[in-house]
């Protein structure tokens, strides 16, 4: 364990609140304390039976686990079921098409609602323009849009006709997009003009055609939404507006009935190498515990709720608790499409008082800026209708989950600290509202039909009261199938820490209860915002501009943001003798800032550039960025035994003076 994970391991178990749930919120929830107990005596046949429960299928399955070609899960499946036919046309037929599904909030200001009967519609017409199209079952398509009703409707229209999206964060950049078209080899892309973003028109449409000029050559059609007007190039034969594409299509349209191990979508997301992985799910067991996780944790009741999660559908938590969980439910929410700040710091709030949001799920980065802003602006808002809070993406802090549930929740309503990464799929580690006292700061419990341990090195669970590796030790629905086209990555990455386990690269505590506490990565990857990058992806990035030689990367301890991003470099000697003739050295971080920015997106951008003349390094050659991070963090340099050159530090030290 490093350094700063004991620091904060001290603080975490110095917090002894707790908050047991209100007798009227038990009353009422929807899953009480006989749900574990059941769910241990037999784990698959509660998952079968919460399948049956909270899914239709057009084919009923009779099996329910077959892991006998681990790690490679098969769940139901010898059952058949089409996603978007669970998440809208089976509403819409039980009599609930009137019920509000969609509230979108537009950053100017506009808005829309869209009912499951009309969203029925939607999805239909869209099915039928990608089909129109030659998008087949099976075919992957990848979806490069804002945070707006189409994002949604594109995704389900894919799972609608059994093809499998590829939803690419709007913030990653054109570079990021072609790499990820090309791995999935898709063969279409949706997409917008632009979106709206800090009160202004950010076009997304020239960095597909970036993506598009520099390879992505498997993709035949680019299906353009309209969302800002802004002037956009247009390729005649390759794109298609979509509002054209969808008033020429049928509404009415079969949904493809899918076995529940078909491919539902690729997600691309971080690893400790500089290549993003393509983590794949799959439908069956994936809808199963998203659906299954949001009744419960978010103790939903779809008729009265107004759910709100603030997540992007370009992360895992915009697919699994934006799209599908809700959705799946017969869920009302409000999805919003810009920053939280515009016009004004007390947006979200605004929204909030004005659709009467009863939970809302966001992000410890976002409730620490909140805090910062100070507590009279979410205090000039009526916050009575919430009642549930949630929390995800990173460790949240006892102080910002305390502030949450007092400041937000009116010290009144319970707050789920949800622990869960892209490859689980769905929530594994979150308190049940109606059950669990709360721990300011712990995601506490595995939920039921989870089994989660903390291990040490040898893979043995540790006592109550140690700390150690996070590790899930039985498969659970919606666990990923894969790395697309990487099945050996797959298992290097995941099951051969400690083999036949699932390994999640986090490390964590067990208190004296048993209860767990997530102390962050032990590997490379970093928490920016909740959104992980690798070191590797950003320094390879780096290393790719020509006044850079080498580079290192480090996560350090961010107040507002949980971890941001510090680079080391090693300039190359011919631009060293430029910048001594022309005095340009000021230019370096501005440039190397933009040069990520563009390679892989705002998000990965430095948050510091330090200039330095040499690395530390292990006679093996490897960076030893434990000690850079003690440098960036202002802390006294940790052990430098197996340095192949001690020195090195104070070199790095030295130089520190003049930080870019
Ligand atoms: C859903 C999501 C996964 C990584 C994960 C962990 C961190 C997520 C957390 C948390 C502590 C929580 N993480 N939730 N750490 N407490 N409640 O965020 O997926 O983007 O794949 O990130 O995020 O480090 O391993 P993803």
């Amino acid at each position: 364990m490093n350094h700063e994970s004991s620091t904060s391991l001290e603080n975490l178990l110095a917090e002894d609140r707790r908050f047991p749930p209100a007798p009227e919120f038990v009353a009422q929830a929807n899953a009480g304390p006989e749900m574990s107990s059941w769910a241990a005596a037999d784990r698959p046949a509660f998952w079968a039976e919460q399948a049956r429960q909270l899914l239709t299928w057009s084919t009923p399955f009779t099996e329910t686990l077959d892991w006998s070609g681990a790690p490679v899960a098969r769940w139901f499946a010898d059952g058949r079921l089409n996603a978007c036919y669970n998440a809208v046309d089976r509403h819409v037929e039980a009599g609930r098409g009137d019920r509000t599904a969609l509230i979108f909030e537009g950053e100017p200001g506009d808005g829309r609602t869209l009912t499951y009967a009309e969203l029925q519609i939607e999805v239909s017409r869209a099915a039928n323009a990608l089909l129109e199209i030659g998008v087949r079952t099976g075919d992957r398509v990848a979806i490069y849009l804002p945070m707006i009703t189409e994002a949604v409707v594109a995704m389900l229209a894919c799972a609608r006709i059994g093809a499998v999206h590829s939803v690419v964060f709007g913030g990653f950049s054109a570079e990021a997009l072609r790499s990820r078209i090309e791995d999935a080899q898709a063969v279409a892309v949706i997409t917008a003009d632009g979106g709206h973003r800090r009160g202004s028109a950010a076009a997304l449409k020239p960095a597909v055609d970036e993506a598009l000029a520099g390879g992505g050559a498997s993709v035949r059609h680019v299906l353009v939404v309209r969302r800002t007007g802004q002037e956009v190039a247009w390729t005649e034969g390759r794109d298609v507006w979509w509002h054209e594409a969808l008033e020429q299509a049928s509404e009415r349209h079969e949904p493809v009935q899918v076995e529940a191990e078909h491919p539902l979508f690729i997600l691309y997301t971080s690893g400790t190498t500089g290549k993003p992985k393509g983590i794949l799910h799959t439908t069956g067991g994936y809808l199963t515990q998203t659906a299954f996780t949001h009744l419960n944790v978010f103790d939903l009741k779809p008729e009265t709720d107004v759910y709100w999660c603030t997540a992007d559908v370009g992360w895992v938590t915009g697919h699994s608790y934006v799209v599908y969980g809700p959705m799946l439910n017969g869920a009302t929410q409000v999805i919003y499409e810009g920053t939280p700040d515009t016009p004004d710091k007390g947006r979200w709030w605004e929204i909030v008082a004005k659709h009467g949001v009863t939970i809302l799920y966001t992000a410890p980065t976002a409730i620490r800026t909140c805090m910062k802003w100070g507590e009279d602006v979410p205090g000039r808002y009526d916050l009575s209708s919430l009642r549930l809070l949630g929390s995800v993406g990173e460790p949240i802090n006892p102080e910002a989950w305390t502030w949450y549930r007092r400041v937000i929740g009116g010290d009144r309503t319970p707050v789920v600290d949800t622990w869960w990464q892209t490859e689980t799929g769905a929530i594994m580690i979150s308190p049940l509202p109606g059950v669990t006292t709360a721990k300011p700061g712990s995601a506490q419990t595995p939920l039921p039909g989870i089994a989660a341990d903390v291990v040490d090195e040898e893979a043995h669970p540790v006592e109550n009261g140690s700390g150690g590796y996070l590790v899930i030790t039985e498969p659970w629905p919606s666990m990923l199938r894969g790395i697309w086209g990487d099945p050996q990555r797959f298992a290097d990455t995941y099951w051969s820490r400690f083999p036949g386990i699932y390994f999640a690269g986090d490390g964590a505590k067990k208190d004296e209860d048993g209860d767990i506490w997530l102390l962050g990565r032990v590997d490379d990857v970093m928490n920016i915002s909740g959104h992980r990058l690798s070191t590797a992806e950003i320094e390879s990035s780096l290393v790719a501009h020509p006044m850079v030689a080498e580079a290192a990367v480090v996560g350090a301890s961010d107040t507002t943001t949980g971890q941001a991003v510090v680079a080391f470099v090693i300039l190359r000697a011919e631009y060293l003798d430029q910048v001594d003739q022309e005095g340009e050295g000021a230019d370096v971080a501005a440039t190397l800032r933009a040069h990520v920015t563009k390679q892989i997106g705002p998000i990965a951008k430095p948050r510091t550039i330090l200039v330095v003349t040499e690395l530390p390094k292990t006679r093996s050659g490897k960076i030893m960025r434990r000690l850079l991070r003690d440098v960036a963090e202002h802390r006294k340099v940790g052990d430098v035994t197996t340095l192949a050159d001690s020195s090195v530090m104070d070199l790095i030290a030295t130089g520190l003076d003049k930080p870019t």
